[in-house]
């Protein structure tokens, strides 16, 4: 029970602790923007504008602070701008410049299925499940990869059958793990294969001593490749909360879906930019295989810069 009570004030903590230094770096951002001579309510019309719209999609200050700030320093005060466009459109372009060349370290790309564990996590309801299903087909049948399927999500009769189904229909091999142990077997099993999914349940990888089992049997960092997968209907601050739940495991990549269900996209900006993660692929509805592509840097400034022509 103490030992309970003390892990809830360490994790209790440990949140406040990264809160407090989010603001701080806000702050951090705020400070040096008004040191450098201008505001934002003094920014040109056509700035402000292009932060606002980053703003509807729920990019946050800081991001859009430091882009601004670039942006005035880089183009607005040096006045650079072709004679064939207005200031306005000048602008955005040159916005979209800065945005591609911010994303640039974080890897926008497809998942390589180089490493024989694929396993994706993330909380209920977001589309794991299915992402794995559009996922063993693309492996299958455009990459000819010997697929096999395991589930750890044993909580509810409903999500095993899920899985099931989607086995069948793409003729796929599919164990269900109970127990790490169960795991370790079906991974043994399935050791002649070229790619191993792994369906999981949203809560298991937030239980530390599950994890730490977990990781006798996978090796995350030489064979797994990990991805979260986030709903792009969820608030950014919630989001932030889930990277932190599932920060025992490390990952290079998140996969968004339900792009078909939002047009609020500063998630797409915010994850890379702030939360330092690659994107490997986007969902865009509820059909297997289809719904389902690798964006790219370009579609991704494209999506949040649209501009109101286009909505
Ligand atoms: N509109 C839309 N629906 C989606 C998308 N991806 C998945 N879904 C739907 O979201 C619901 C939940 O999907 P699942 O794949 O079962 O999600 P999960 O993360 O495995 O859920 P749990 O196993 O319960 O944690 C299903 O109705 C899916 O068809 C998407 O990109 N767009
Ligand atoms: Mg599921």
């Amino acid at each position: 029970m103490k030992q309970e009570a003390t892990q809830a004030i360490v994790s209790v903590k440990k949140e406040t602790t990264s809160a407090i230094s989010e603001e701080i770096s806000v702050l951090k951002e705020m400070i040096e923007q008004m040191s450098s001579g201008y505001q934002a309510n003094e920014y040109p019309a056509g700035i402000d504008e292009l932060s606002k719209e980053l703003g509807g999609h729920g990019v946050t200050d800081a991001i859009r602070y430091r882009l601004m700030k670039k942006l005035m320093e880089q183009f607005v005060l040096t006045d650079e701008q072709p004679s064939s466009m207005s200031k306005n459109e000048t602008w955005r372009e040159q916005l979209k410049e800065l945005l591609l060349n911010e994303l640039q370290p974080y890897p926008i790309k497809a998942i390589s299925f180089d490493k024989q564990v694929l396993q994706l996590v993330g909380p209920t309801g977001v589309g794991k499940t299915t992402t794995i299903a559009k996922l063993a087909a693309e492996a299958t049948l455009k990459k000819q990869l010997k697929v096999a399927l395991i589930t750890t999500d044993t909580y509810r009769i409903a999500a095993v059958e899920q899985l099931k189904t989607y086995a069948k229909i793409l003729e796929l091999p599919l164990e269900v793990a109970y127990t790490v142990d169960d795991l370790q077997k079906a991974k043994e099993k399935f050791k002649e294969y070229d790619l191993i999914m792994i369906d999981s349940a949203g809560r298991n990888f937030t239980d530390k001593a599950y994890v730490e089992e977990l990781s006798k049997v996978i090796d995350f960092q030489a064979e797994a490749t990990t991805c979260l997968v986030l709903s792009l209907t969820s608030k950014y601050e919630d989001m932030k909360k889930i990277i932190e739940q599932f920060s025992l495991v490390q990952m290079e990549q998140v996969i968004f879906t339900k792009l078909d269900e939002t047009a609020s996209l500063g998630a797409l900006l915010n994850i890379p930019l702030e939360k330092k993660l690659g994107i490997a692929y986007i969902s865009n509805g509820q059909n297997v295989p289809d719904d389902l592509f690798t964006p790219t840097a370009s579609f991704i400034v494209e999506q949040v810069l649209r501009g109101s022509k286009h909505d």
